[in-house]
C-alpha cells in the first residue's frame, strides 16, 4: 500500500516538474572571504549572486561576526587611470542573471572579523533583498595567499 503511495506521487512530481520548466532561483554562491593582512585594515567578500524569477536589489550584507560592512563598486578614471571605490547602497540583481562581486569590481569590504570565523575557517553572512528574502550564507575564510585563517592553523596543527 505504501509503495502505491509512493509511485503515484513520484509519477505526479515528475509531470509538474515537467510543466513548469526551469524557474530561476535567487542564489548567493562561491562566497569567500579574504582576511586583510593588516587587522585595521577592512577584509573583502566576493560572491555572485544569480537572481531570481524577479528583478530584486541587494540592499545589504550583515554578519554576527562583523563590526561594520559595507557594499562598494569600483570605477576608474579615464583620465588619470587612478582607481577609486565608493559605497553602494543597494546593487541590481536582474531575473536570471549572474552579479559578480570579485576582484577587481563589485566587492563587499569588512571591518573587525572576529575570532570565530578566523578559528572556524568560515563565516556566517546574511544578504537581504528588496523582496525580503534573506539568505544566509556560509563563506570559506582564507589568508591573502588563499591559505586557511592563521588561527585555524593553530588549531589543526
Ligand atoms: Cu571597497
Amino acid at each position: 500500500m505504501y509503495r502505491r503511495i509512493f509511485t503515484i506521487s513520484a509519477v505526479a512530481t515528475a509531470l509538474l516538474l515537467a510543466g513548469c520548466g526551469p524557474t530561476p532561483q535567487l542564489k548567493v554562491k562561491e562566497a569567500v572571504l579574504t582576511l586583510s593582512p593588516v587587522d585595521s585594515n577592512p577584509s573583502v567578500l566576493h560572491f555572485n549572486v544569480y537572481g531570481g524569477p524577479e528583478d530584486v536589489h541587494l540592499l545589504r550584507v550583515s554578519s554576527p561576526s562583523a563590526v561594520r560592512i559595507e557594499m562598494h563598486d569600483v570605477s576608474v578614471d579615464t583620465k588619470t587611470g587612478a582607481v577609486t571605490m565608493a559605497p553602494m547602497n543597494r546593487v541590481l540583481i536582474p531575473s536570471g542573471e549572474k552579479i559578480a562581486f570579485k576582484k577587481g569590481g563589485k566587492h563587499v569590504m569588512i571591518w573587525g572579523v572576529n575570532v570565530i570565523p578566523r578559528r572556524l575557517g568560515v563565516i556566517e553572512t546574511e544578504f537581504l533583498f528588496s523582496n525580503n528574502v534573506r539568505i544566509l550564507v556560509k563563506a570559506r575564510v582564507q589568508e591573502i595567499d588563499g591559505s586557511d585563517p592563521d588561527e585555524k592553523k593553530a588549531i589543526d596543527g
